[in-house]
């Protein structure tokens, strides 16, 4: 019997697709030059689809594979998926939530030490052989102790807040509602910003927190914050941070996420109080490994009439 199509939209480690093409036959739109054309000619015979959080589909790859009725996500968050598109066609989504919390909350904290403590500085101080000419680097910030905002408390939010706890954090956050935790809430990105010496945004994405920390958030920060976004660049308004940043008002920025990834606004690469990192906070290969088998878990069960097990609401 045929393999049902699977169409994988983005790549993967081939561990994944090794394991994938046990039971699908693969359609790699990443290879092709051009996509419609890919999509016209192998859509019929597309049962599912494999994306990435942020890669997505629209509804025009679903009218494109209208026998597919899954579209399994590589990643938690499905922004990037047209969701009402996909409910008015039948089509379930999933993603991979839980697997990769704990490794986005240290990519938070990694960028956080990066930048407060100036790491890619000193790395370079050293190689450069400025140390050995000119003697000691230049002081950097404590992190330790501080204040730490966060902006969505949900479950990476939280693993933040956890590894706070463990530097001696005082901890405050802002999201939808309040929580049952022993942090300070703030009802607003804005209320939270001028109380806080370290600013970290862990909110999911999509139309609901387009701009969510926004000017007047970004204006309210201490001057000299510390400014982490781990999220989506759509959360964040990225002219009010780039203003911040040329300023000083953001002393150091850690940037995991930005608009329009991967051809991002080149002037991030100019300011030298940043830390760049290309959307890696999932990207170790544990962490990996548990999403490939997450994602393959989910497809299984759709193809099986089982339950899915991370069904998106
Ligand atoms: C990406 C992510 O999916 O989980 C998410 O929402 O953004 C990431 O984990 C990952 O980079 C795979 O491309």
């Amino acid at each position: 019997m045929d393999k049902p199509g699977l169409l994988v939209v983005g790549i993967l480690p081939d561990w994944d697709l090794e394991a994938l093409a046990e039971r699908f036959t693969l359609h790699k739109l990443y290879e092709a030059p051009d996509r419609a054309a890919f999509l016209a000619q192998h859509g019929l015979s597309i049962r599912a689809i494999s994306t990435k959080g942020e890669l997505g589909a629209d509804p025009a790859m679903m009218d494109a594979c209208p026998q597919a009725k899954i579209i399994a996500c590589y990643g938690v968050g499905v922004d990037a998926i047209d969701l009402p598109a996909a409910r008015a066609r039948g089509i379930a989504v999933t993603n991979t939530p839980d697997v990769l919390t704990e490794d986005v909350a240290d990519m938070a904290f990694a960028l956080l030490l990066a930048t407060a403590r100036a790491i890619p500085e000193g790395d370079a101080y050293v190689r450069s052989g400025i140390w050995a000419k000119r003697g000691p680097m230049r002081l950097a910030t404590r992190v330790w102790g501080k204040c730490l905002g966060i902006v969505g408390l949900g479950r990476i939010g939280r693993a933040i807040a956890r590894r706070a706890e463990g530097f001696g954090m005082s901890i405050a956050y802002s999201g939808r509602m309040r929580k049952d935790v022993p942090y300070a809430f703030h009802p607003s990105p804005a209320a939270l910003a001028p109380q806080v010496d370290i600013f970290i945004v862990s909110a999911a994405g999509g139309a609901a927190t387009a701009g969510l920390v926004d000017r007047a958030a970004i204006e309210a920060l201490n001057p000299g914050a510390i400014f982490v976004n781990v999220s989506r660049g759509s959360v964040v308004d990225e002219a009010a941070l780039i203003a911040a940043i040329r300023s000083g008002r953001i002393a150091v920025a850690g940037l995991d996420v930005f608009h329009n990834e991967p051809a991002i606004d080149p002037v991030f690469a100019t300011f030298d109080n940043v830390v760049l990192s290309p959307h890696q906070a999932s990207g170790t290969v544990e962490t990996r490994k548990a999403m490939g088998a997450l994602m393959l878990d989910n497809l299984n069960a759709h193809f099986d009439g089982r339950p899915l097990p991370t069904p998106v609401a």
